[in-house]
């Protein structure tokens, strides 16, 4: 999230597109409510199928699953041709006046340099036109016909409503309703936010989704602002921690990337010449980096050795290391062992019979988890299988649950809080930490005093948490803070690490969490003392304790509000700065997500004071993305790779840069003529491991269903509740047909399309038994970062007999 949950309160408008707030979120309509209590603030809604979240909406719209690229394109050239866009925000803070460079194209669905072979883009054309100074040239009235703000207008010139509702199957009235409702927040004192969640993300243009709500938030200024934003609604408790910790293959704690076996990152100077921008506030990456390597390796992290960096794993440029891409390794035999901490792939991944024959390929397997799950018992009767026939050694150690053990959790808000722990685990069950904990005390005994150099990384590890076999979790998020080496005084945040081994830090976005004053995950104090719910003494923020990122954007060139509605930081030319002693800082209801002495009008390397996008090299929002997206600087609708119809909006089908791992499992319109899309219940969680085991749970949703319109049970003569079977090229399985108002048929271009719908919670453990919904769902992920396309393939449907 740019803002946090509380500061939903302060909304005009939340558009909710891509999540089920109401039922997998539910706090957030708390705020919700608020606002629409306090300030007459506006719910839209949109989703493929009616649900609380829509009962709750001021607006329902739905649409074709997949196509929200479309729906929002629609809204943003509304927006350009009825000049509603929010002029002095989009001139100078973003970079809709920059010149772009005269070879980049779009054509045929394609942008400039597509590679049909490689199924890659060069990107080289994506990037602005430079003056003989080198710097970009820009045109503040937006009129050249090569500025980014006409290339935008001229790209969604296309996306005209009747075209939009053809491919969305949203009906036209109601699209022109939310169109208008939303586009009058684009006013100065107006915010509207952006809720989105799996609905946006679980798709082959996933990461394209997201980045045209950007788009569409920054041309109505609501970047920046209280109730403004956007709000990715975070799903497993600690899932938004998990990334900031680099949980995923591509970057390291702290969002930098994980270095590669390539030349450019060959060695500590060239990683750092390469990842470090020249401006922005990630000029600083390389004390970030070197502090890093400082928490990893510890004195044998030297200047004379780079810091250790060639310690750390390089990955091979060209391989991805997600999760589908590490089942079809698994698959191929390429990877021997796994771990699997926390995590039932066996029904919650995607084409999980796949995933099931993956895992009998393996030597060896190693489940951490609090109960006994489908994937621990792969290899059993109960799964289909025969024992005698599958080879996988299996471990289970049972680890303890967040009741049992002490530690942090980020919320989607970004706020760090503590938990204490309230009850003894049960059994031998352990805390994760102890379990990694003793499982590196282990490996560093077993290779201390190897010679061997592929050994020194864990020869080397600096691990100074524990006394014996027992960790001590103080040590640990004292090191994430970071400290100085020499004095082992903790540093007060990142804006005291360096870049020459002399400071330690775990995690610089984290840096500020643990000052010498202590642990600030454990403060709560519940006085708001800013009146917009704030709460800054409440835990903790990354990064700073910054509440409402961007936030010099909330106020306009000078420094003043945009409106008094929606204050949160300004310039005040007489406040005394207690470390300069000098007048001038930014003052407010948060901590300026700014050089707090940088005047508005001014610079202070490399802040420029005008410029509010502090961690992009331009200091502007990007409406054009320069190289770095996969498949475009702008959004450009596709089809998902299981679609009933031809995309209409451009000749390209389906998204040109995704990879297709098993041509032969696509299912095809003609035999599977059925939109199915996977969702959530507010009754089950997830894989369904922590509330099938609970028989309370198991009453209230007893069964595996798929869900379908009255108009498609009644063409298939389907009676409501009797078994019906759901298939596809990638499985076959048997759901009870629940036969509701909440989806209905829709007409895409002129033809019916049913969608239907089915929780993926079930599986053979438990109280509560069902069929897999994941049998069904592709190996398929999106073109940036491989997500599955849960929410988008096709099915047929027939009665069980
Ligand atoms: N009770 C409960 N709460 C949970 C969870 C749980 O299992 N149970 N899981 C947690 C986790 S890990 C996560 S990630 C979150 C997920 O939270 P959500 O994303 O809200 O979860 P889903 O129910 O999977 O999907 C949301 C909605 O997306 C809609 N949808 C499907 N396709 C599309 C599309 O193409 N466009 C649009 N606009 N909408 C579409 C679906 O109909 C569904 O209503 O929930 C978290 N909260
Ligand atoms: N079809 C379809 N499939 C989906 C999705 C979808 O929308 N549709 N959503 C996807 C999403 S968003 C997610 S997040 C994934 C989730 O996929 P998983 O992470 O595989 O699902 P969970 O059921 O949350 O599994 C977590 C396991 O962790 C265990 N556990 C709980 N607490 C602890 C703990 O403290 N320590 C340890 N070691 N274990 C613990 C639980 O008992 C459970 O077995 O599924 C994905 N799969
Ligand atoms: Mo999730």
């Amino acid at each position: 999230m740019t803002n946090h949950w509380i500061d939903l309160r302060n909304t005009d408008c939340a558009l909710i597109l891509g999540s089920n707030a109401a039922e997998n979120h539910p706090i957030s309509f708390k705020w919700l409510t608020h606002a629409r209590e306090n300030r007459g603030a506006k719910i839209i809604h949109v989703d493929p199928r009616f649900t609380r979240t829509s009962a709750k909406a001021d607006i329902y719209a739905p649409l074709r699953s997949g196509t929200d690229i479309a729906f929002v394109g629609g809204m943003i050239n509304y927006i350009l041709e009825n000049d509603l866009y929010f002029k002095d925000y989009v001139v100078n803070y973003t970079n809709a006046a920059y010149i772009v460079d005269d070879g980049f194209d779009f054509k045929d669905g394609l942008f400039s340099g597509y590679d049909a072979e490689k199924k890659k883009y060069n990107q080289d054309t994506w990037v602005y036109k430079t003056g003989p100074d080198g710097k970009p040239l820009k045109d503040m009235t937006l009129q050249h016909p090569r500025c980014v703000f006409q290339l935008l207008k001229k790209h969604y010139a296309r996306y005209d409503v009747d075209t939009v509702v053809k491919v969305t199957g949203t009906p036209k009235d109601k699209y022109l309703e939310i169109c208008k409702t939303y586009a009058a927040t684009g006013r100065p004192d107006k915010a509207g936010t952006i809720m989105y969640a799996m609905g946006t993300t679980q798709h082959t243009v996933g990461s394209q989704n997201v980045r045209i709500y950007a788009i569409l938030q920054l041309l109505l200024g609501n970047i920046g602002i209280p109730g403004g934003g956007v709000q990715a609604l975070r799903g497993e408790s600690n899932v938004q921690g998990s990334t900031d910790y680099g949980l995923l293959f591509h970057i390291l704690p702290g969002y930098i990337a994980t270095p590669s076996a390539s030349p450019e990152h060959a060695t500590l100077k060239a990683f750092l010449e390469k990842e470090t921008p020249k401006a922005g506030f990630k000029v600083n990456t390389p004390k970030w980096v070197v502090s890093y390597l400082k928490a990893m390796w510890g004195p044998a992290a030297t200047p004379a050795n780079e810091f250790a960096y060639h310690y750390l794993p390089k990955r091979d440029p060209d391989k991805n290391y997600s999760h589908i891409a590490l089942f079809e390794a698994m698959y191929r035999g390429e990877i021997k062992g796994a771990m699997l901490w926390g995590q039932n792939p066996v029904v919650g991944g995607p084409n999980s019979s796949r995933e099931k024959e993956a895992l009998k390929r393996l030597d060896w397997m190693v489940a951490v988890d609090l109960f006994p799950t489908e994937t621990m018992h792969f290899w059993t009767r109960e799964a289909g299988e025969d024992p005698a026939a599958i080879k996988t050694e299996v471990f289970v150690l049972p680890a303890c649950s967040s009741y049992e053990k002490e530690g942090s959790i980020a919320s989607s808000g970004r706020w760090i809080q503590w938990r204490w722990k309230a009850t003894a685990p049960v059994g031998e069950a352990k805390a994760d930490l102890e379990i990694m904990h003793l499982l590196a005390t282990k490996l560093k005994e077993a290779y201390a005093g190897s010679p061997r150099p592929e050994d020194a990384p864990i020869r080397d590890l600096f691990w100074d948490y524990g006394h014996g076999e027992e960790i001590d979790i103080d040590k640990v998020v004292r090191e994430i803070n970071g400290y100085d080496v020499k004095t082992k005084k903790q540093v007060n945040n990142f804006l005291d690490l360096k870049d020459d081994g002399t400071t330690c830090c775990g995690n610089w976005i984290m840096s500020g969490v643990y000052p010498e004053e202590g642990n600030l995950a454990k403060r709560r104090n519940t006085v708001d003392k800013t009146g917009i719910g704030q709460f800054l003494e409440w835990a903790w923020a990354w990064p700073l304790n910054r509440r409402i990122l961007y936030n010099r954007a909330s106020a306009d060139l000078t420094g003043k509000p945009w409106s008094a509605d929606k204050a949160v930081i300004w310039w005040d030319p007489t406040a005394i700065d207690p470390k300069t002693g000098k007048p001038g800082k930014w003052v407010g209801k948060d901590v300026p997500d700014f050089k707090a002495t940088c005047p508005p009008t001014g610079s202070d390397f490399p802040f420029v004071g005008n410029q509010p996008f502090i961690m992009l090299d331009d200091g502007v929002a990007g409406l054009f993305a320069k190289k770095g997206m996969k498949e475009g600087p702008f959004p450009e609708h596709y089809e998902p790779w299981e679609s009933p119809v031809k995309n209409i909006i451009n000749p390209v089908q389906v998204n040109p840069v995704v990879k297709i791992w098993n041509p032969d499992e696509q299912s095809v319109p003609g035999r599977f003529p059925y939109v199915a899309t996977t969702y959530r219940v507010s009754e089950h969680w997830q894989t369904g491991a922590m509330t099938r085991n609970l028989p309370w749970q198991c009453e209230l949703v007893p069964e595996m269903f798929v869900e379908m319109s009255k108009a498609l049970a009644d063409q298939l003569g389907i009676a409501n509740g009797e078994w019906v079977i759901v298939e596809n090229m990638r499985g076959r399985i048997k759901a009870k047909a629940m036969v509701t108002e909440r989806f209905q048929p829709i007409e895409i271009n002129g033809k019916k399309v049913h969608q239907v719908g089915l929780p993926w919670h079930f599986g053979f453990k438990g109280f509560a038994k069902g069929a897999i919904a994941n049998e069904l769902t592709p190996h398929i992920g999106d073109g940036n970062t491989m997500i599955p396309e849960y929410k988008a393939f096709l099915v047929n449907i027939r009665r069980a007999k």
